[in-house]
């Protein structure tokens, strides 16, 4: 039998599972020549990568296989991430890293006469996700799976990722993200897992053999979804967890129904419009669209994900009743929270359960997370819509909010007003259905994403929720992941701290605060810059290569890489460009610290402005980076594409990180905490979590500048007008003007109209009102970076005291207050 071979002979004959440096080699050859079918003569880098990432694949799959069985014996409680998006980044350095292999493979490749650099960057990476809330989420299965707790992502296999995104012009172009056309060594399919989802039809109503009212969903059409499993192995641990994202097909049976009356087309156009659910991920970050596809997919891995945990605790020989127990569900945003309503109709129609029972369960399971406090973010279906594809749902819907309305009824008594604001139904005029009211009724814990942003759900987004449910709101500062965004990504920096302090904090991020010992420790300063410099080389030359604009590494670095969005102001950047720019056509002599601004986001295809604003960073650029009077003082750089991978290389390379949105706008930002981990200064408004930053890293190491919440909130409340700063602030008015009147623009100066009409009349983000704060502050940067050993001694205590940022201090937050769930330790029985 199976049992009988012998474990460890099967451990020991195979290239499979060693990590030494010679068993890499083989297992690598092998793969080449097994796998890929090729030799070194007729060998691509892409089959090097794919041989290279195969042999990874061996070792994780061997503790994905004994974390997979340690919890089927354990029936361990689980942690289920429910996300639109996860936005991994590449695998393969991260797991090398995770493995402990990195130097050995880095090693046996250059033997090899291969460059492991090379190979990485031969890594299609997977785009699954926008911004900061897919990339929050990669994080946090990184943390999970690193502090041993049992875990699954669920989420959707998009064939196409977040688009590319190409300069031509100057302006954005999106082309679509072929992630998967060179295959993907990182998954493994599941056929025999696979779920069938309804969608449309109509519901029935009968009465049951006990005599109940009952509702039955009959659908027009049955869509199968396909699990695709990823494993995310935790930093030195055996723990392998899993990420299970869904494609959607056709099932067969439907296939075979036109096709038996002949109809071929409309057997195969019945697949291709069930294929579209998986086809592509919405490319908006931080707005809602409203489109029928959006709902369908979000109802699609929800649904998929629920049956599946279903099966999980079936096979696990649970009672249905146990559900909450064996999972605690976080909602990653509202995008999944028609799992409330999902788990109540499977609990109902399909397992008989009542009401009250089924109600217990589903708000004990689920916890929901708020990323946003953007209005346009807020997702709402029309009903029509929502009650076209979810007929079932609509109605259990209705019978939720009547049910909450009651409640409310009871605690805020002759409060009407109250209940048409908390309603889960928008009646005020075109019917909608309220995602985030939803999700708030049906979960058991809510949470922001850093203090302030926390403390103004209560306030104001979800304030009356928050007076009806205060025990259920938590905050929870996010965090981000030190094994990527410094062992990986800035490797010299990690082993400069690991040569001082033990590599310890790579676990344990709060024991970077030893480094404050070293600060003054002029060897060490040295040391520190050296590394700065060379990061900052490095990218220098990507620069050069990609953009073919030279740039000075040891002019400050002043960078802003993040989605591209009028809150975040990357246009309030530009003035300052601009204002320098005019400080030297005034006078070229004047003294100026030599910059290199560099921009790195996308912005979402349909948002006009935010392309206006990359259309002028180009546009500045074009003129600034040429112009003899600037004398290469200034550079202005747009670095296309900007994805996982690009961070990788830029956060190393920062000295200043710009997290400068308007106070109240961003709920948290993840981008900050990266830069400074890695060194940089940040510039920032009291906004989201640079308002911890700061707590952490002291004022004194930290330039503030800007409005705070209560003032824009009293300003706009007292009739702002920006027009008013304009004409009493000589350089922004000269700054306006240069824009306008198509300087940057070849003599356009229709071009960039929109963008300086709304600031002149709007100005909604108060660009206007912070711009005078900006400068100045931006003044001072500019005259401590001249003082560079205090300069390095700032660079030096803000990662020091980035401790509490790491996203493992997130997880536990989470693990203890939210989920109530413990660690696992996985041992290796099997390989
Ligand atoms: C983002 C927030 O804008 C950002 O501030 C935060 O750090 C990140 O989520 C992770 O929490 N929100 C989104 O990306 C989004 O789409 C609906 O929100």
């Amino acid at each position: 039998s199976l049992d009988a071979i012998d474990l460890q002979d099967r451990c020991e004959l195979s290239n499979r599972t060693g990590m030494d440096s010679e068993t890499l080699k083989r297992a690598f050859l092998n793969n080449l020549f097994y796998v890929q079918g090729k030799f070194p003569a007729l060998a691509t880098t892409n089959d090097y990568y794919m041989a290279l990432a195969y042999t990874v694949r061996d070792r994780l799959l061997q503790r994905w296989i004994n974390t997979a069985a340690t919890y089927t014996e354990l029936g361990s409680r689980t942690v289920a991430y429910f996300s639109a998006e996860f936005l991994m980044g590449p695998h393969l350095g991260n797991n090398l890293i995770n493995l402990g292999i990195y130097d050995q493979v880095e090693q046996g490749m250059a033997e090899l006469g291969l460059s492991l650099d090379e190979l990485q960057e031969e890594e299609e990476e997977p785009g699954l996700g926008n911004g900061g809330l897919g990339r929050l989420a990669a994080c946090y299965l990184d943390s999970l799976a690193t502090l041993d707790i049992p875990s699954l992502g669920y989420g959707i296999r998009y064939e196409f990722g977040i688009f590319d995104q190409d300069i031509r012009d100057g302006w954005q172009v999106e082309r679509t993200d072929k992630w998967l056309s060179a295959g993907n060594p990182w998954e493994i399919a599941r056929p025999e897992w696979s779920v069938e989802i309804k969608l449309g039809g109509h519901t029935e109503h009968y009465t049951d053999d006990h005599g109940n009212y009952r509702s039955r969903w009959v659908p027009d059409q049955v869509v199968k979804g396909i699990p695709y499993d990823t494993p995310i192995l935790g930093y030195q641990t055996n723990t392998a967890n899993t990420l299970r994202l869904w494609t959607a097909e056709a099932p067969e049976s439907f296939d075979f129904r036109s096709f038996n009356s002949g109809d071929y087309l409309g057997a195969v156009y019945e697949k291709m419009i069930s294929e579209n659910i998986s086809k592509v991920l919405y490319p908006n970050d931080d707005s809602s669209q409203g489109k029928q596809l959006r709902l369908t997919q979000q109802f699609f891995f929800v649904s998929c994900s629920l049956q599946d945990m279903i099966r999980i605790l079936h096979g696990q020989n649970l009672p249905l009743e146990n559900f909450h127990k064996k999972f605690a569900v976080q909602l990653n945003d509202t995008h999944p929270a028609i799992s409330v309503v999902e788990l109540m109709r499977l609990l109902i129609d399909h397992h008989q359960m009542d009401w009250e029972q089924a109600w217990t369960i589903t708000h004990q399971t689920f916890a929901y997370t708020n990323h946003t406090l953007l209005p346009e973010a807020l997702e709402r279906w029309p009903i029509e819509l929502f009650g076209s594809l979810l007929p079932r749902h609509l109605e259990l819907i209705y019978e939720i909010n009547q049910r909450f309305l009651d409640e409310v009824r009871i605690k805020f008594p002759d409060d009407e007003e109250r209940m048409i604001r908390m309603s889960l139904i928008d009646e005020s005029g075109e019917r909608y259905v309220r995602m985030a009211h939803l999700a708030c009724v049906g979960s058991h814990a809510i949470n922001g994403v850093a203090a302030l942003h926390t403390e103004l759900l209560q306030k104001d987004v979800l304030r009356d929720f928050y007076e009806m449910y205060p025990h259920k709101f938590t905050n929870k500062t996010n965090g981000v992941t030190p094994r990527r965004f410094m062992v990986l990504s800035n490797s010299q920096l990690s082993k400069l701290i690991t040569s001082k302090i033990g590599d310890s904090w790579i676990k344990n991020l709060k024991e970077l605060q030893q480094l404050e010992q070293f600060v003054d420790d002029a060897g060490f300063q040295v040391e520190w810059r050296r590394i700065k410099q060379h990061s900052k080389t490095e990218l220098a030359t990507y620069i050069q290569n990609n953009n073919n604009i030279t740039v000075d590494p040891d002019s400050l670095f002043d960078i802003q890489a993040k989605r591209f969005h009028e809150y975040k102001r990357q246009h309030l950047s530009l003035l300052h460009i601009v204002t320098l720019y005019n400080r030297i056509k005034a006078n070229p002599d004047i003294e100026i610290t030599p910059r290199t601004f560099i921009f790195g986001g996308k912005a979402a295809p349909g948002y006009f402005m935010a392309k206006l604003i990359i259309k002028l960073i180009n546009s500045v650029g074009n003129v600034v980076n040429r112009d003899p009077d600037v004398r290469g003082r200034l550079k202005v750089v747009f670095l296309k594409d900007y994805n996982v991978k690009l961070a990788q290389r830029i956060y190393p390379a920062a000295d200043l990180s710009e997290q400068i949105s308007t106070a109240g706008k961003e709920a948290s930002g993840t981008g900050n905490m990266k830069f400074a981990l890695n060194g940089a200064l940040t510039i920032g408004t009291l906004d989201g979590a640079n308002v911890e930053i700061r707590e952490e890293v002291g004022e004194e190491n930290f330039f503030l500048f800007g409005l705070t919440t209560e003032e824009v909130y009293h300003k706009r409340a007292h009739g702002y007008r920006s027009r008013d700063y304009y004409h009493t602030n000589a350089e922004l008015k000269l700054a306006i003007d240069r824009i306008a009147s198509g300087f940057f623009s070849q003599g356009d100066a229709e071009l960039f109209r929109p963008l300086v009409d709304d600031l002149l009349n709007q100005d909604q983000y108060f660009l206007f009102a912070d711009y005078a704060s900006y400068i100045a502050c931006q003044d001072q940067v500019a005259a401590v970076y001249k003082d560079q050993t205090k300069w390095t001694r700032m660079s030096i205590l803000n990662a020091a005291r980035m401790g509490k940022f790491s996203s493992d201090r997130s997880i536990e937050d989470y693990c203890r207050d939210i989920w109530k769930v413990e660690p696992v330790n996985v041992e290796l029985r099997q390989c």
